[in-house]
């Protein structure tokens, strides 16, 4: 990119948002706030109310009535359609603001937010064919005398949790196929980036989205999250976030109503480098699979397993990679890594950095924060000599921090992989398809690159294998997780009688 390119300015003061139930938006005025600071300048951004129990009632009230009174579910997939490809609309004519918003809250690179919200548009349109194709099956098998037909009904009210990582691509990868398969929702985005929930709200419902059937809530997770995950009225519950709390939405399912979940937790994932790949293509694809949104992300690819034979040179050019990346201010249109989300997430970070020296762990590359006068950032960071038992490569660091470790044949690239309780993403770089092809069959993870790493797409589905979660997100699986089956006995003439 030229040095000519766009530096976008701050706010000058904090926007202010409401938050979304029933149709109608509630103004900040009478109730607490959060401010949020901008990670990358340290400066306020947005102010979101902290709601109250009485209004995430509200919000689940409203999303079950507008469910059972079925003027969503209701619907033909023909009608259901037609609004999801309005708000397609209304994202691709908003995507400035939304990218905007994003970048400001979470600290992303404005270049990487205008991305993803391109790829929410595609969500929305994908979504809508959903809408108008999702259908049963029908069993023309069991004698003249029975016909059998499976139908696919909404789940009902789907409560949904999304993490401050990702906010608003996380949250499109769930909304769209959620409302295709006619279900209404209660949302409650991460304290932290909550603005570009509550514009997608504003979009949907300028798109004609019923009153009801979407609604917004904001605040901590320990109060609104949990009232939420507790909910006798909610359905089903779409969680994106930590283990820990992963947990929490188990045993709150288990205490409550026993609601459907969807858990998508985290992720410890494997980059596996064969010494046949093409290596130069490799090391730009590993650099990217850590590097990309600072590593805050649950499918990063945080665990090089590299061919012995080749490890050293290898880890070099990915060392090198990272002295280029250009690491910086997030509205800047150059940056490629931005800054860190959250200051917890920025200590947690440097602590697991710190543990990596203390364990024995060499440090090839960063290891340290980056000082641009403003905001929190860490250099992208590889260690090796990196064993298997050291936290730094069993603990999901949810940064920048990528650990070496090498392998001297398939066997040993696939037990490495697998030696983890997660089981979300894998990558494998080689020229040989046969290596490419067992991999993928024996390594445990819901989403395999060959060759490439981190793409995506509304088509193809996203969750984890082992503790990485539950169910799958996007595609026709997506749509296929909030419906149940109805399975319909259609007797053809006379049943024969029981009592003679
Ligand atoms: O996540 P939390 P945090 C991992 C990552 C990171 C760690 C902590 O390792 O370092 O989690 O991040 C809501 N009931 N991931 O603390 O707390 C919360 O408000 C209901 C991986 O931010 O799990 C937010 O909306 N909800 C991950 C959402 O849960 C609760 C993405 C996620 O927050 C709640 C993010 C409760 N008791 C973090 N407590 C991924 N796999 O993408 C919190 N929340």
């Amino acid at each position: 990119m030229s040095d000519s390119s766009i530096v976008l300015s701050l706010p000058d003061q904090p926007r202010e948002f409401g938050f979304f139930v029933d149709g109608s938006w509630s103004p900040i005025e009478s109730r607490e706030v959060f401010e949020r600071f901008s990670p990358g300048h340290g400066v306020p951004v947005t102010r979101i109310p902290k709601c109250t129990d009485a209004d995430l009632d509200a919000a689940v009230n409203a999303a079950r009535k507008a469910f059972d009174d079925r003027r969503w579910s209701g619907l033909s997939g023909a009608d259901r359609a037609a609004v999801l490809l309005k708000a397609a609309e209304g994202v691709r004519t908003r995507a400035e603001e939304i990218a905007y918003w994003e970048t400001l809250e979470n600290g992303k690179p404005i270049s990487q937010a205008r991305a993803e919200v391109g790829g929410c548009v595609g969500m929305f349109e994908y979504a809508s064919g959903l809408a108008r194709s999702l259908h049963g099956d029908s069993f023309n098998n069991l004698g003249d005398g029975m016909f059998g037909v499976v139908t696919r009904e909404p789940v009902g009210v789907v409560g949904v949790i999304t993490p401050w990582n990702f906010p608003f691509l996380i949250l499109c990868e769930r909304i769209p196929y959620i409302l295709a398969a006619g279900c209404t929702i209660v949302a409650k985005p991460s304290e932290v980036t909550s603005a570009t929930t509550l514009i997608l709200a504003e979009i949907l419902h300028d798109a004609g989205l019923p009153a009801g059937v979407l609604n917004v809530v904001t605040g901590s997770g320990s109060t609104i999250g949990q009232g939420l995950i507790e909910h006798e009225q909610v359905d089903m519950l779409s969680f994106t976030g930590s283990t820990a709390v992963g947990r929490r939405v188990v045993e709150a399912s288990g205490k409550s109503n026993f609601k459907k979940l969807g858990l998508e937790l985290g992720g410890k994932n494997p980059q596996i480098v064969f010494a046949d790949a093409d290596l130069e293509d490799a090391a730009d694809g590993v650099a990217f699979g850590i590097g990309f949104n600072t590593g805050q992300c649950c499918v990063s690819g945080s665990r090089l397993i590299v061919e012995r034979t080749v490890a050293e040179k290898f880890a070099s050019m990915v060392a090198e990679k990272f002295r280029k990346v250009r690491v910086g201010d997030p509205l800047d249109e150059r940056t490629q890594v931005g800054a860190i989300t959250t200051d917890a997430q920025n200590t947690t970070i440097m602590g697991y950095i710190e543990k990596g020296r203390a364990e024995g762990a060499t440090l090839i590359h960063g290891g340290e924060q980056l000082d641009f006068g403003h905001g929190q950032y860490i250099a992208p960071t590889l260690f090796g000599n990196v064993t298997s038992e050291m936290t730094i490569a069993r603990e999901e660091i949810f940064g920048p921090v990528l650990t070496v470790m090498p392998f001297d044949t398939l066997e040993e690239a696939v037990a490495i992989a697998n030696d983890t309780e997660y089981g979300l993403a894998a990558s494998v770089w080689t020229k040989n398809i046969d290596k490419a092809l067992v991999v993928t069959r024996r390594v445990q993870a819901g989403r395999f690159w060959i060759n490439t790493t981190l793409s995506g797409g509304p088509e193809l589905p996203i969750g984890g294998f082992k503790q990485s979660g539950w169910g799958r997100e996007a595609g026709i699986y997506g749509v296929e997780e909030y419906t149940q089956v109805k399975s319909v006995h259609i007797e053809i003439g006379k049943r024969t009688p029981w009592v003679a």
